[in-house]
């Protein structure tokens, strides 16, 4: 195939409530989809959309949206208009000289990857191999000013019938959250939290509190950068330790894995450089006895469709942060939006990723089209 055109659709949908982590409070969806058009050699035309999930700030990553769409312009789609025989699968390789930014690379190539399967009438889950028709839904719960706040909003999720639920922590807002949780909901209650970095190895002692309240895992308590004080952490206390953050490549989850710094690793495409390179960490978890789940990062219908297919790989043993689209969105981009029912979601089947983009809602949401110039 050949790319013939490159368009970044700039998306803002207001959330259906405040949405509060360590880092940062999002109000409103700030993305950009990417729609590539490929030529295959027996000369048809073919469309497909990826979705840029880096966020407005570089607050959670080195990687923030107006910098992603430079990278997309300017670096990488002068490689794939240039080369002459593109597949998915080739993607990263002509894309190699480009150090980093694993968002604005999977991007692109999810869109690359969505033409090729719908040209061959094939789905995602199809192709990369996934056994389930359905996945567990698990849903992430923004911290809250107080621990009734969390008791109310993780209780709305339960009565919905969420499969699980992670509730962001900090500083502040831990121990005393997670306690009224858990004496509210029960000890069957799936229940895990996330720190997005907001503790040191200095806070062990208190971070070994949680211990005693049966979570599931502790995701990302320390920095980006501290696999190796990661593992310290391990050895000081019971609960899995799972890596979000310091995972930017199967690089980084082998170094994770062999300094004993993850029992668990949330995979998250776009901030390892796409479904390809997420499949192989899946792989190589799995090698290792390393349990998995698939993150979020708020996406749209199409990176949530794409989500739940990679999530039906047999080493996603665990819940994923893949919630029915309304809980984030009173409407999303695309025709079919992803839906939980009895504590689960579909896994598309459709060509590509199997949704279809609802143009009304995508031109009432867009605030910026623009065409990559080749
Ligand atoms: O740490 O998993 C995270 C959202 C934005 C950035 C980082 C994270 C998150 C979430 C939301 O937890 C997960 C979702 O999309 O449901
Ligand atoms: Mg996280």
């Amino acid at each position: 195939m050949r790319l013939r055109s490159l368009r970044l659709h700039h998306l803002e949908m207001p959330l259906v409530a405040p949405f509060t982590t360590s880092f940062m409070t999002q109000t409103h969806k700030r993305c950009f989809l990417v729609e590539a058009q490929l030529e295959t050699d027996a000369g048809a035309v073919v469309t497909g959309w990826g979705e840029n999930v880096a966020l407005d700030r570089p607050y959670y990553s080195p990687e923030y949206l107006d910098g992603a769409a430079e990278v997309v312009s300017r670096w990488l789609a002068p490689r794939l208009f240039a080369a002459e025989d593109l597949t998915a699968e080739t993607v990263a390789h002509h894309l190699a000289k480009v150090v980093g930014n694993p968002m604005a690379k999977a991007s692109v190539e999810m869109a690359i990857l969505d033409a090729q399967l719908r040209e061959q009438g094939r789905s995602f889950a199809s192709y990369l191999g996934a056994v389930h028709r359905t996945v567990p839904s698990g849903v992430s719960v923004g911290i809250q000013d107080s621990v009734d706040a969390t008791v109310a909003a993780v209780g709305g999720y339960v009565e919905q019938g969420y499969a699980r639920i992670k509730l962001k922590i900090q500083p502040g807002a831990d121990v005393a959250h997670v306690a009224a949780v858990r004496r509210s909901f029960g000890d069957d209650l799936l229940f895990q939290v996330d720190a997005n970095a907001a503790y040191t190895l200095v806070d062990a002692p208190h971070l070994r509190r949680l211990d005693e309240y049966g979570l599931l895992l502790i995701e990302q308590p320390l920095g980006e950068a501290d696999i190796r004080q990661h593992s310290e952490l391990a050895k000081l206390m019971t609960t899995p330790i799972c890596l979000d953050e310091s995972i930017d490549s199967s690089e980084a989850a082998a170094d994770a894995i062999s300094l004993g710094a993850a029992a668990v690793i949330n995979v998250k495409p776009g901030r390892v450089g796409g479904y390809l390179e997420a499949r192989r960490i899946h792989d190589l978890a799995r090698a290792h006895g390393i349990a998995v789940w698939c993150g979020g990062m708020l996406e749209t219908g199409i990176g949530r469709a794409a989500n739940a297919a990679l999530a039906a790989l047999p080493g996603f043993t665990l819940p994923g942060d893949i919630s029915g689209s309304d809980r984030f969105f009173a409407e999303d981009i695309v025709t079919e939006p992803l839906r939980m029912h009895d504590g689960v979601v579909d896994v598309p089947s459709g060509p590509g990723f199997g949704v279809e983009i609802d143009e009304d809602r995508l031109e009432r949401f867009r605030t910026d089209l623009v065409e990559v110039a080749r």
